[in-house]
């Protein structure tokens, strides 16, 4: 299996992933910060608008982040890392896993652009909006869906240690718990190692 990363971006959270599943997998760079970065065919046919991650795994070959985070959950953890297709908490993995793209990461790029909110039009809301569902998501849970850590937690998490190194976390004794949590996870440690090599 193959990984394409490249340092301090959302590939972070695939290499989390792929270190809490536990799996073998190899790395490559991908140089998106070289305006003259020439891309492998490979790459470009798991990722077709080159961003990163993506991944190849024999002959599956996918990028978004998510969608990653799904694949690797369902393929070489399920039961654990995501709840078995038939489990009742199915139905709230899937809502918390896609809530960074469809909710959180279009809510932060709003605030970050001075874009006007518009709560009632906007698909995710508005940023306070996002942030209020979060906080009560993980009321009184130690993970997302409750005792059990998932590949929820690793979009979520990622993404409340994201905000929080933009200062954009407002004051949320839950999600700064719940960030730090996350950070004290040996697989996230790790991931953040490879990031700084
Ligand atoms: N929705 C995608 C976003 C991926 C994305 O925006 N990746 C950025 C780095 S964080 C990237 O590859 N940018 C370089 C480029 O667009 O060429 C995901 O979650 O995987």
């Amino acid at each position: 299996m193959k990984l394409y990363w490249s340092p301090q971006t959302r590939s972070t959270r695939a290499l989390w992933m792929l270190e809490e599943a536990g799996v073998d997998y190899d790395l490559e760079l991908v140089e998106i910060r070289n305006p003259r970065r020439k891309d492998s065919k490979e790459f470009r046919a798991a990722s077709p608008m080159g961003k990163v991650p993506a991944l190849v795994d024999d002959k599956i070959q996918m990028s978004e982040s998510a969608a990653i985070c799904l694949y690797l959950a369902d393929r070489y953890s399920s039961g654990t890392l995501a709840p078995a297709i038939d489990d009742p908490l199915r139905g709230k993995f899937l809502y918390w896993l896609m809530y960074t793209p469809a909710v959180v990461e279009p809510a932060m790029s709003e605030k970050f652009n001075g874009v006007e909110p518009n709560r009632g039009r906007s698909g995710w809301g508005d940023f306070e909006f996002m942030i209020e569902t979060l906080e009560s998501g993980l009321k009184k849970r130690t993970w997302i869906l409750g005792k059990n850590f998932t590949a929820a937690d690793v979009m979520l998490g990622s993404s409340a240690v994201f905000m929080r190194m933009f200062d954009m976390l407002p004051e949320s004794k839950t999600i700064h718990a719940y960030a730090d949590r996350c950070l004290e996870r040996p697989a996230y440690q790790k991931a953040l190692s490879i990031d700084k090599t």
